[in-house]
């Protein structure tokens, strides 16, 4: 249970010994679990119950989650054994998207999310929807046509019921508007805003709740963690739309981060706080911790990494409003980092072999011991 430490009593070893079983465990040596850390039984048994991430997060009253790729999901499986195995939430990190879904309009392909969302039902995962609005990952055809501001409304509201009545009761969560506020805390300048107008917020909201009124819908952001100018714009869009009654249920901390940056746990707490008194939930949408920047040897920025996956669950262990932790992929080489910034980097929990890596541990420790 959340916040219920009563069985921190059964950590009567180390937690690099924990290390171990975990490590163990991925590589498929389950059997030698017990002779490696001398557990007496009732203690093992305990351990073997809850091995996984998705296991330990969730006796913690959390979920583990992660986005997913097309490409691998098929291809590659290890990556589908790593991602049934570890994590209880799926974000399809591109299937979704109206690019993507979209070659015309009126035209819907969607083979590539029906299966990512066939992949999570068969594994008993949740799924968090991305993205219904957002002013990347466009189809051309919107892209480059001049709409009115009915014509514009119309696209997206068939588009909205078209994704959402398609996953009715399948996909639990959404995020329903991704990136609406620019870095400098206004309105991100977009094909939305000057088509509809700042309303396209609140109608997408009000459509996606008409669509399936069971979903739960959230506005998603970067770098709008902490306290600060954006944040303070989040925050002020969100409690707009909660007094104007809009169906909006909760906000994504994206948390893209890296170890030269640290987030302040502090700051982030009182973010979610804030978030709280004003009824939203909060995930953690798409964690990534970059390590790059970095030149200290290669095991000391690795553990850099570790305390700060450590340091974001723990803030959100303590936080009643955050029950969601979301890496952006699976294994560094699926990572969008590396591609995005032209540089190698190793920001996620598994590395290119889907070995664990001290984040991975940080993460079970800390999950284990918030049982
Ligand atoms: O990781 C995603 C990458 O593969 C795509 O090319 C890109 C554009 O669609 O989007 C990336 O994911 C982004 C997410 O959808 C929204 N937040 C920022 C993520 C990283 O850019």
């Amino acid at each position: 249970m959340k916040s219920n430490n009563i069985f921190k009593k059964f950590i009567s070893f180390s937690l690099a010994t924990l290390s171990v079983i975990f490590i163990s465990n991925c590589k498929g040596e389950s059997n030698q679990k017990t002779e490696l850390i001398g557990l007496n039984n009732f203690e093992t048994a305990k351990i073997t119950q809850t091995q996984s991430l998705r296991n330990l997060a969730e006796s913690a009253g959390m979920r583990m989650g992660t986005s997913v790729l097309i490409n691998p999901l098929r291809e590659d499986g290890t990556y589908r054994e790593v991602l049934g195995r570890e994590f209880n939430n799926l974000t399809p990190e591109n299937a979704m998207k109206f690019g993507q879904l979209s070659t015309a309009r009126g035209n819907y392909n969607f083979a590539d999310a029906d299966e990512i969302v066939a992949f999570a039902q068969n594994h008993n995962m949740q799924i968090h929807g991305h993205t219904l609005v957002w002013h990347r990952n466009l189809p051309d055809w919107f892209k480059n046509g001049q709409w009115s501001r009915q014509e514009a409304m119309k696209i997206l509201r068939e588009h909205i019921f078209t994704v959402v009545r398609r996953y009715r009761g399948k996909v639990t969560s959404w995020d329903v508007v991704n990136e609406a506020i620019s870095d400098q805390g206004t309105l991100r300048d977009s094909i939305w805003l000057q088509t509809i107008g700042p309303e396209y917020i609140e109608m997408a909201f009000r459509w996606a709740h008409a669509a399936d009124p069971k979903a739960r819908l959230f506005y998603n952001d970067y770098n709008a963690e902490q306290l600060g100018k954006k944040s303070h714009a989040v925050y002020k869009l969100v409690q707009q739309l909660r007094q104007k009654d809009v169906p909006i249920h909760g906000v994504g901390f994206q948390m893209h981060t890296s170890i030269k940056k640290p987030p302040s746990s502090k700051a982030v707490s009182a973010n979610i706080e804030r978030l709280e008194k004003l009824g939203l939930e909060v995930k953690i949408t798409e964690m990534d911790v970059k390590i790059h920047e970095d030149d200290k040897p290669r095991s000391e920025k690795l553990a850099a990494q570790a305390k700060i996956y450590q340091n974001i669950a723990n803030v959100c262990l303590k936080a009643p409003n955050c029950n969601s932790l979301t890496t952006w992929g699976v294994a560094d080489h699926w990572s969008w980092v590396p591609k995005f910034f032209n540089r190698t980097d190793a920001p996620l929990l598994f590395d290119e072999f889907y070995q664990p890596k001290p984040a991975y541990t940080a993460l079970s420790e800390t999950f284990y011991q918030n049982k």
